[in-house]
């Protein structure tokens, strides 16, 4: 009779590296046994890929060129007369990085993902940041998705730079995916500008006690709707007031496409005192694309152009596609020096230079090229600086550090054509229910360049 049927040598774990051979044995106590192979659940047959053998009393499976799908646990059913003996073992790649990821250069701002995936899923990692263990928290996020592993940085900023290292472990086998990442933003401001209260309080006297040649100066606004010039028509009226405006002017971006029509002037009071400021705004919203759906026709450039000559009465309705000409009975054919502009601003949003057309800037062109033959100064405003960089929004103070802010202004200047030194970033009150002293630095100091170039226009072309 004997014992009873029984494994000798059972099977092994066997972990091979991707391509080589693996092969499994198991051995009984009796001759004249038959096997059965299971890939998990799976009757395992001859092929090219895998084959098995009996010699006596041991039984063998060899599996050829062993890839991902060849992974898991196999089992052998071993059967003598009515007797069953099973052994079972686990087959494993060899763990190993199927995906790096880059070294990576970002503009402080930016999103940094790094994103590296390896062959199994039984697994675990760490990342590090130069030697360090990096933890959650602060815009940063770490996640694993079967065999991937991501690391995410919201809003990087220059101290994130360095060596990032994604570390991979299964059991005693472990594998490093590492690459360099560098945020670059500038060691020192590029254009120097003091926000100290001294500096704001200095600029807020100039422009209260300036005398130009001609009052009042005409400043005027333009650019897309929703480009933020009510909100910064409103800004300079709170700066100057020194507290928050209740009859807001700006629309709220939701609110469909309303849009000034109206050429109307603004005049600001100064806290305190009973006169306005020598110098007026007038904003007039153009140039939209009339293709795209939704959005109304924007002012005509002609009637811009016109209003730049003084043609344009106070309270006159713009109808986009219909300009104001000579022979109408509102056409200021005469107008005096302060009916024209001396100074025109285009307003452009941080955050849509990018996605505006060319048609767009092409109009805008043509008013500039207008503006540039009568010798009116041109200045462009980026607005939305807080929505378009996280540096600026987390501190007005850094604006000028910012490489995210520089590039947006050198892309204004490139599709607009206005030097960079006529370019000025501003961020308006939107939402604050206090005034903010970088906020009024920046309006100050742009307002207070726009005011001079206005008036030394003034000087030198309208007066005798
Ligand atoms: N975050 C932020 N929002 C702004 C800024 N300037 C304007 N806005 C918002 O942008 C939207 C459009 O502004 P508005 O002044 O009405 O644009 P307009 O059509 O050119 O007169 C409004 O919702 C404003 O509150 C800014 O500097 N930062
Ligand atoms: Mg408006």
């Amino acid at each position: 009779m004997g014992s009873a049927l029984s494994v000798t040598k059972h099977l092994q774990d066997v972990v091979q590296l991707t391509g080589k051979e693996v092969l499994l044995t198991c051995k009984v106590n009796k001759d004249g046994a038959l096997a059965q192979w299971y890939h998990g659940d799976k009757e395992v047959n001859n092929s090219s890929k895998v084959s098995m053998v009996q010699k006596g009393r041991t039984f063998e499976l060899r599996i050829r060129d062993v890839q991902e799908s060849d992974g898991g646990y196999y089992r052998v059913k071993v059967q003598h007369k009515n007797a069953v003996v099973e052994s079972t073992a686990l087959v494993q790649e060899k763990l190993r990085v199927s995906r790096t990821f880059q070294d990576v250069k970002a503009t402080a701002g930016q999103e940094v993902i790094l994103k590296c995936e390896v062959n199994r899923e039984d697994v675990t990692a760490e990342w590090k940041k130069d030697d360090k263990l990096l933890t959650e928290g602060r815009g940063v996020v770490m996640e694993q998705r079967g065999k991937e592993f991501i690391l995410k940085i919201k809003h990087a900023q220059k101290s994130d730079t360095g060596f990032y290292t994604c570390l991979v472990k299964s059991g005693s086998e472990e594998v490093k995916i590492s690459a360099e990442v560098a945020v670059e933003e500038f060691d020192k401001e590029w254009r120097i500008l003091n926000f100290s209260l001294q500096t704001r309080n200095k600029l807020e006297a100039e422009l209260t006690q300036f005398r130009p040649k001609l009052e009042p100066l005409r400043i005027l606004l333009y650019g897309p709707v929703g480009s933020g010039k009510s909100s910064f028509i409103n800004s300079i009226d709170v700066l100057f007031k020194g507290q928050m405006a209740t009859g807001a002017l700006a629309d709220s971006a939701e609110a469909g496409y309303s849009f000034t029509k109206k050429y109307k002037t603004h005049r600001i009071e100064v806290k305190g005192r009973s006169e306005v400021l020598p110098f007026v705004f007038n904003d007039v919203m153009g140039l939209e694309d009339k293709k795209q759906d939704n959005k109304p026709e924007g002012v005509a450039p002609e009637d811009i152009i016109s209003a730049l000559k003084g043609h344009i009465p106070e309270n006159y309705m713009f109808r986009p596609s219909a300009p104001l000409t000579e022979e109408q009975k509102s056409y200021n054919s005469d107008p005096s020096p302060t009916d024209k502009v001396h100074c025109l601003v285009c307003v452009l949003p941080a955050d849509k230079i990018t996605f505006m057309t060319d048609d767009v800037f092409s109009k805008m062109k043509q008013i500039r090229e207008t503006a540039s033959d009568m010798g009116i100064p041109q200045v462009a405003m980026m607005t939305r600086v807080d929505v378009e960089c996280p540096v600026a929004k987390s501190d007005l103070r850094k604006i000028y550090y910012s490489m995210k802010i520089k590039e947006k202004m050198q892309e204004c200047s490139n599709r607009l054509g206005v030097p960079m030194n006529c370019i000025f970033p501003v961020k308006n009150y939107h939402e604050e229910t206090k005034v903010v002293l970088e906020v009024d630095v920046l309006i100050l100091d742009a307002l207070s360049h726009i005011v001079n170039f206005a008036n030394d226009y003034a000087k030198l072309n309208l007066l005798g």
